[in-house]
């Protein structure tokens, strides 16, 4: 059928997919009598969780806290298995979550939406999916993920590649068997840092090209402790509140101490002692890690010590230490047996910074200085971040223009939640939202709740049309910049936070560096004015 003739679907609201973030979008328009349909271009719920099935893929935040807090039944029931929590188990609480609310009814499997126009006349948004479907909706609401676009680098020769490769945001279902195989990784950021000891244990022989060596942080993962979850599902309500007052979303406070007003021998063992304990709770040792770069020097320091201690041969310790960022400037990968890895014969570190890679060949990579024969290549080279996923479906505002167009010098919103001249849509952990420097479930459940509450608000009032200024947008935007620069983030150069991994890409701080307590406060504040900085305006 041509896509004009197909029936046009009207709904209150559009949500487009449908992880963490377009589920409880469902839920929670449900429970305003909303009518709503969530487009998802994967063929079941989960999102990040549904594409990302690589080896050794699981959650960095522990998985007590990296889940939903709108049901207290929901947390109640969930039993989690380990300390992080794998991709499959992830899924299968998204599942249950997607079962247990009833959720599926009301989600599009299967359809990728390819545009949104405005229709200003009407104040709504008209859709359209790859299957030549119509939607149409007063409110059209991105739930699309922050990193969901994978970013497969641009290196000349890789259609001739005679082997197979892969990114890990979209790993075959059926699993990849590495058994006997010659295997490539290149990147060693979170994910490759997670995939590279698992592939590994596998492969006849593990090659990682590395451009940029990361810090990263033991997990120490493990089964959870029953008394553990007994006691977690006791303090719920106190873990949660300790969240929604936390900087990053995680249930854990930052201590209060500057790194520097410790002696030295105090200040090493309260990092051994995070180390010890594992996970990213190790940027919450002192107060000052991300503010001041004496107090990173100390953590930085510390952390390259234990490279050198833990890899054997010295000349791949020193490839493997990180030089050019402050510790946690990028976000620090947590592992098992990252850096124990290459003290395995069957792995090979190869410094692409050094030699960079020239070419794929069909039997192999090619650097500047060797070949490297390979049956198997594993891109872990990330995403185009926060505005990939936006700017993949062609979105068109007031008088035609598109979000592409608006956005050529980089991103501009106002609160992550909207952008002006693009009325009636609301980005669930948009650019300028504290989002990936936080716990995920959380940001999201507070931009979830903010934007049910706006909906509802305009519905009680009658008013059909919301809209940011440009005034409000603009201040915003210097403030986001401005939060960023308080810290070290910005100091971390070719980091995805500026945009600085997709060849191209305007160079802006994408999320608010300024905390998410701040930040949800900000967020309340405005609603209580009456949406201070937007238009709402009633039916014509
Ligand atoms: O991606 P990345 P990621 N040639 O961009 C390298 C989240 N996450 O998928 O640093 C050679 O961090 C690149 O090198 P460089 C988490 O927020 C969460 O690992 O640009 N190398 C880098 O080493 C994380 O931060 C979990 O020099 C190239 C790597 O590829 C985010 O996802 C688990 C290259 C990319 O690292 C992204 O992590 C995993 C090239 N042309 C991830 N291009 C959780 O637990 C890129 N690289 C929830």
């Amino acid at each position: 059928m041509p896509p004009e003739d197909a029936p046009l679907r009207t709904f209150d609201a559009v949500v487009v997919g449908a992880g963490f973030a377009g589920m409880y979008m469902l839920h929670r328009l449900r429970s305003l009598g909303c009518s709503a349909v969530v487009l998802e271009a994967g063929d079941g719920v989960g999102g990040t969780w549904y594409w990302n099935r690589y080896p050794g893929a699981r959650c960095d935040s522990e998985s007590y806290y990296y889940s939903y807090s709108f049901s207290d039944e929901l947390q109640q029931e969930w039993e989690w298995s380990e300390r992080y929590p794998r991709q499959p188990e992830i899924l299968r609480y998204l599942d249950h979550v997607a079962d247990r609310f009833d959720l599926r009814r009301d989600i599009r499997f299967g359809r990728r939406v390819t545009e949104a126009v405005l229709d200003d006349g009407d104040a709504c948004w008209r859709l359209r999916t790859d299957t030549g479907e119509r939607y149409s909706a007063r409110f059209f609401i991105t739930a699309v993920g922050c990193l969901s676009s994978a970013n497969i680098p641009q290196i000349p020769g890789l259609e001739t590649f005679g082997g197979r490769w892969f990114h890990t945001a979209t790993w075959p279902h059926e699993g990849v068997d590495f058994t006997g195989q010659r295997v490539g990784v290149v990147g060693t950021g979170s994910t490759g840092i997670q995939a590279i000891p698992v592939i590994a244990q596998q492969a006849k022989h593990l090659t990682v090209f590395q451009r940029t060596p990361n810090y990263s942080i033991p997990a120490r993962n493990g089964p959870m402790d029953p008394a553990f979850q007994r006691e977690v599902k006791a303090g719920y309500a106190a873990i949660r509140r300790a969240q929604r007052e936390s900087t990053n979303g995680h249930p854990f406070g930052i201590d209060p101490r500057p790194a520097l007003s410790v002696p030295d021998d105090e200040r090493e063992r309260i990092y051994e002692e995070a180390w010890q304990r594992g996970g990213l709770r190790f940027r919450a040792a002192f107060a000052d890690l991300l503010t001041s770069k004496e107090a990173n020097d100390t953590a930085s320091e510390f952390i390259r010590a234990k490279i050198r201690e833990t890899v054997r041969d010295p000349g791949t310790a020193e490839k493997l230490v990180p030089y050019d960022h402050p510790f946690a400037t990028k976000r620090p990968p947590i592992d098992t047996g990252y850096f124990e890895t290459y003290n395995r014969d069957d792995v090979t570190l190869v410094d692409v910074r050094k030699s960079p890679i020239v070419e794929i060949t069909a039997s192999g990579v090619r650097t500047s200085s060797a070949s490297y024969p390979l049956d198997c290549l594993v891109f872990a080279t990330g995403f185009d971040a926060l505005t990939g996923p936006l700017l993949a479906v062609d979105i068109r505002g007031e008088g035609g223009r598109s979000l592409r167009d608006a956005w050529s010098e980089g991103p501009r919103s106002y609160l992550g939640l909207q952008v002006s001249g693009f009325p009636n849509m609301f980005t669930i952990t948009g650019p300028g939202s504290p989002s990936v420097l936080t716990n995920m479930p959380t940001s999201i459940e507070q931009h979830v709740e903010w934007i049910s509450d706006c909906i509802g608000y305009m519905r009680d009032r009658g008013l059909v049309r919301i809209e940011a200024t440009e005034d409000a947008e603009r201040a915003w935007g210097a403030h986001v910049e401005e939060a960023a620069h308080r810290t070290l983030l910005p100091m971390a150069s070719t980091s995805w936070y500026l945009g600085a991994n997709v060849p191209g890409k305007p160079r802006v701080f994408l999320p608010y560096a300024g905390g998410f307590a701040t930040y949800a406060r900000r967020c309340a504040e405005i609603a209580a004015a009456g949406y201070d900085g937007f238009v709402l305006t009633p039916d014509r």
